[in-house]
């Protein structure tokens, strides 16, 4: 090897011609001094730049997020789904002999026959004689539980329109019957105008002396209105959520209309699934198909309340393998696997009441409908569901950095501490390229040809070292 040689080493090509930063300063230093003062800046920036870039991806592979909420005034909102139940199931007067025979295991704990209701009261009926037949549970609800003609429900304002049972869906819930309005996800009503005249306002008669059930038998005690404001997506399930409303006042509901938007995994936990009986994938949806689930697994039956293919429970079985069952699926007994779905819309409530009805309001409804002067405060609910604002609040959860986010960090690093770019690589790569190729060369016999065909791009390199650097 030559002194020549020597010093047309890649190496040394590769420091003077390379654009990362400094390298090309350590061959060209004026003195021994500033080369090792090159020397240390250089390593000192290479930490600096490891260090940085570690504790980047680090960051990224984290999948932090942050969370933006924002409060978004408008000058409409969707109006949201508003289901009312009453806080009983059968109405005692619709009931027939027979039917309370059959449902007296629901409703009293014990399977009474008609002989035995009769002796401890009951006025007979022509049912007397009569057998239940293939009547289900559903029907008997539907037929005899709580309804809103107009009889019941007398008064019903949307903003200033009437509206009436037309204007509300059915559906069975763990109350009965209930009812919603503004059911219809792509027909919404919209509140355009803020506070209370501008929304829904229900007038509805509970019947208190039509109540059967009781608290001794496993069954409501309150009297009144369950009501849940929900969205038109989301089924709604009155037992665990809504609000009661008591007979004798008028309940002022303020709306607010939160939306979510949550992120998949790994930066979040959200997951939208595939509901077997539901169009949208939403918690309560979730949660009803695991009840029925867990119903039908131990009782081989479904409630009429619930979604399902299973043959409908009979009273017997509502009131004592279900109601078990549905306590230890509340309780946390049995697991319910409802992730939270990727985006969501809550409606939070702030409820205030006021006496209901005043004397003059009371002494004209006596003398209109012929009724008792108490009968009102007793059973009559009145409620508003209304808008206080017209505003909604989002809240996104954000990626604390993405891709791009983490490319750029890299790109400023790299710049900021060796001054290096994506085509830098390629200009390590080519010189890797060369030792390899000079080291194979070595490590095989070394043919003549090799040695030129090496000795060919090291001449020109070098003149175009001489050319860059000593011009
Ligand atoms: C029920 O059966 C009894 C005797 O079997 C009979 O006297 C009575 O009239 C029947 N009642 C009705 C409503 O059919
Ligand atoms: C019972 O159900 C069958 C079919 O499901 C129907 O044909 C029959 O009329 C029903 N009987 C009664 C008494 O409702
Ligand atoms: C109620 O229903 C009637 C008849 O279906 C319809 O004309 C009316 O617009 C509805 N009102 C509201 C507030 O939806
Ligand atoms: C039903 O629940 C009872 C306890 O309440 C349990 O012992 C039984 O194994 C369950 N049956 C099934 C089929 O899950
Ligand atoms: C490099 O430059 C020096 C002096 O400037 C010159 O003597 C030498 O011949 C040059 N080498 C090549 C390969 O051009
Ligand atoms: C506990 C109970 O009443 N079980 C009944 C559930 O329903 C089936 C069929 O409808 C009856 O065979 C069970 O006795």
């Amino acid at each position: 090897m030559s002194p020549q040689e020597e010093k047309e080493s890649p190496e040394k090509e590769f420091a003077g011609n390379t654009t990362l930063h400094g390298l090309n300063r350590i061959v060209i230093a004026p003195s021994g001094y500033f080369r090792v003062l090159w020397v240390f800046a250089i390593l000192a920036s290479y930490s600096g730049f490891s260090y940085m870039l570690s504790s980047m991806i680090m960051d990224y592979f984290s999948y932090d997020t942050i969370t933006d909420t924002k409060l978004q005034f408008t000058d409409g909102l969707p109006f949201p789904a508003v289901t009312i139940c009453n806080m009983n199931m059968f109405d005692a007067g619709k009931l027939t002999l027979v039917e309370t025979s059959y449902l007296s295991p629901y409703l009293y704990r014990t399977q009474l026959d008609i002989p035995t209701l009769l002796a401890i009261g009951f006025n007979p009926d022509d049912t007397i004689n009569s057998t239940i037949g293939n009547i289900t549970l559903q029907d008997i609800v539907f037929q005899n539980g709580f309804d809103i003609n107009p009889d019941r429900m007398s008064l019903c304002f949307w903003k200033n329109e009437a509206c009436t049972y037309l204007n509300f869906t059915h559906s069975y819930t763990s109350f009965g019957n209930c009812y919603t309005f503004n059911s219809d996800k792509s027909n919404t009503l919209w509140q355009t105008m803020e506070g209370h005249g501008n929304g829904l306002m229900v007038f509805v008669d509970v019947r208190a002396d039509q109540y059967t059930e009781s608290y001794f038998s496993g069954g409501n005690s309150e009297i009144g209105l369950k009501l849940l404001v929900h969205d038109q997506d989301e089924p709604p399930m009155m037992e665990t959520q809504g609000i009661a409303l008591a007979p004798g006042s008028h309940a002022f509901i303020g709306v607010k209309r939160t939306v979510y938007e949550n992120h998949v995994p790994p930066w979040g936990v959200c997951e939208d699934r595939q509901l077997e009986y539901y169009d949208t994938y939403t918690m309560n949806g979730c949660y009803l198909e695991c009840r029925s689930k867990h119903v039908i697994a131990n009782c081989s039956c479904r409630p009429f309340s619930l979604p399902g293919k299973a043959p409908l429970c009979d009273p017997g079985n509502t009131s004592t393998c279900v109601r078990t069952v549905l306590e230890r699926v509340i309780s946390g007994e049995l697991k319910c696997d409802c992730p939270v779905p990727c985006s969501m819309i809550k409606y939070s409530t702030s409820v205030s009441y006021a006496g209901w009805p005043n004397r003059n309001t009371r002494d004209y409804i006596t003398q209109l409908y012929g009724i008792d002067k108490d009968y009102m405060a007793e059973n009559g609910v009145v409620f508003s569901v209304f808008y206080e604002q017209l505003n909604y609040q989002k809240i996104r959860e954000l990626k604390a950095m993405d891709g791009g986010q983490l490319a750029s960090n890299i790109g400023g690093m790299m710049g900021l501490f060796i001054g290096a770019s994506l085509l830098t690589l390629l200009e390590v790569w080519e010189y890797l390229w060369q030792r390899l190729k000079g080291f194979l060369g070595k490590s095989t016999i070394r043919h003549p040809r090799v040695a030129e065909v090496q000795a060919e791009p090291d001449n020109k390199a070098e003149s175009m070292h001489n050319a860059t650097f000593y011009k």
